[in-house]
């Protein structure tokens, strides 16, 4: 059974103006799919024909000698379902109930939470990601490069932005702060995140 493409959780359009449909078009579109279609032919033919994504993520060594090709598009697919499920229209924001009080614990308040967030996704360098998650003691933030993904690392993610250029150079091009500020003010998903914490 071949990995499929997950439907998008709201319509092309719906992010618009933060996230116009034209950068929808290309990164769920080409980049996601692409990772989906490039998993599936590596896949195919093999023990993990049947994985689970997680499963293939869990089997692939990132970066190492047994197959990085595996373990990118693998965990490409699944960080970009991820992504966008951490956004929603009209999102954006204050977490509530536990989770609010996690990250008051964790970080001090909710905007020392944003302003760490938005430091560490401007300066992530090159590209990667930039994630909520959750730890044995506490929430963290945290910064991953290129495909790499909290899951391989025994963390629980929460939330997360992807910082490649394709996530927004067609709406805001070089300006990445101002990319991770809208994501922040106007697309965060408390909901989400919340639902995975409770997990
Ligand atoms: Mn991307």
């Amino acid at each position: 059974m071949a990995i499929s493409l997950p439907p998008l959780p709201y319509a092309d359009n719906a992010l618009d103006p933060h996230i116009s449909d034209r950068t929808i078009s290309f990164h769920y579109g080409k980049h996601h799919a692409a990772y989906v279609n490039n998993l599936n032919g590596l896949i195919e033919g093999t023990d993990l024909a049947d994985a689970s994504l997680e499963e293939i993520i869990a089997a692939a060594e990132p970066g190492g000698a047994s197959n990085p090709a595996l373990f990118n598009n693998a965990a490409q697919v699944w960080n970009h379902t991820f992504y966008w499920n951490s956004m929603r229209p009209s999102g954006g924001g204050d977490p509530s109930g536990p989770l609010a009080a996690a990250i008051d614990a964790s970080f001090g308040s909710v905007d020392a939470f944003k302003q760490q967030f938005a430091a560490d996704s401007v300066g992530n360098f090159g590209s990667g990601w930039t994630w909520l998650v959750r730890e044995d003691d506490g929430l963290a933030i945290v910064k991953t490069d290129d495909a790499d993904t909290p899951i391989k690392h025994g963390q629980t993610p929460l939330l997360t932005i992807d910082v490649w250029e394709h996530a927004y150079y067609l709406d805001y091009q070089n300006a990445r702060p101002a990319y991770v500020e809208t994501f922040i003010e106007k697309l965060m998903n408390w909901e989400f995140a919340a639902a995975n914490f409770a997990r």
